[in-house]
């Protein structure tokens, strides 16, 4: 079994022990980053859902199998990309209100991070007021807002709509992501970008701030 077969295995059954380790095989063999991520880890999340929409996992496993993933990737942080040595922007990243999805927001905010910007993550479960209670008071050039429920997608817009009400709309950027979100959400909501994953999102920011 090759150290990604490993890794991915061990994602599956939740196994984050076992995770870290084959993570740590992977880099000592010299595998990237970039194909460890993608093959090992994303691929076996990818394979978690298909098993939850059948039927064959439940909520526990989803949970394990995500503990598994954010175990992976605190080792892969470091490698992910070259840690900037001045500060490009200041992004306030969360996951919206009512969805408590948070890796795909970490991979987000760990990949900006490496590319330079100050990162202030507020977590998930995040609302509209809280939203706009950090742009005025870390005044960010960008806020990165995530959702990975059809059902969560709507507080994108509370939140455009909460920035407005605050006078604030115009003193920064809007970008959003996550599994269920599309560039045509984005322009509908008014949000200034959408990127289907976390490099893109690393090139959408730094052109949001120019
Ligand atoms: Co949930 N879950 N989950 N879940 N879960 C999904 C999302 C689901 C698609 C599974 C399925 O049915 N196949 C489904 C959503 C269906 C829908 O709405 N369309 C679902 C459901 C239904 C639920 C519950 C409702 C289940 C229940 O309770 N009955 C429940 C909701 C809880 C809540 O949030 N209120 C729930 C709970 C959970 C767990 C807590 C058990 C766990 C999350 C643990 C955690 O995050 N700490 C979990 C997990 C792990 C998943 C799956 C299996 C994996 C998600 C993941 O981490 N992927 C997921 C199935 C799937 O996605 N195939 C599923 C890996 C991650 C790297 O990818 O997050 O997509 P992703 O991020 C990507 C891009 O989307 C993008 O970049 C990232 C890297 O490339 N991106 C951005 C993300 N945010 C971005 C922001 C940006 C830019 C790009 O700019 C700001």
């Amino acid at each position: 079994m090759s150290t990604i077969e490993t890794i991915y295995n061990a994602v599956l059954d939740g196994n984050a022990p076992a995770a870290k380790a084959g993570v740590e095989a992977a880099l000592n063999e010299g595998l990237s980053a970039d194909q460890i991520l993608k093959d090992g880890l994303i691929g076996a999340m990818a394979e978690v859902g298909r098993l939850f929409e059948e039927n064959e996992y439940f909520v526990p496993e989803m949970l394990v199998a995500a503990r598994a993933m954010q175990g992976g990737l605190t080792l892969l942080k470091p490698h992910l990309a070259e840690a900037g040595t001045t500060s490009i922007g200041k992004v306030v990243i969360g996951t919206v209100k009512g969805d408590l999805h948070d890796i795909g927001k970490n991979l987000v905010g760990m990949m900006l991070e490496g590319a330079g910007f100050e990162i202030v993550d507020l977590g998930t479960d995040v609302s509209p007021e809280k939203f706009v209670k950090a742009v005025i008071e870390h005044q960010p050039n960008v806020i990165a807002m995530s959702a990975l429920l059809t059902t969560t997608m709507p507080s994108m817009k509370g939140t455009i709509a909460a920035l407005e009400e605050a006078g604030v709309r115009d003193k920064v950027k809007v970008m959003i992501g996550g599994a269920p979100v599309t560039d045509s959400f984005a322009k509908q909501i008014g949000a200034d970008g959408y990127s289907p994953d976390a490099s893109s999102a690393t090139r959408l920011a730094k052109s949001l701030v120019g």
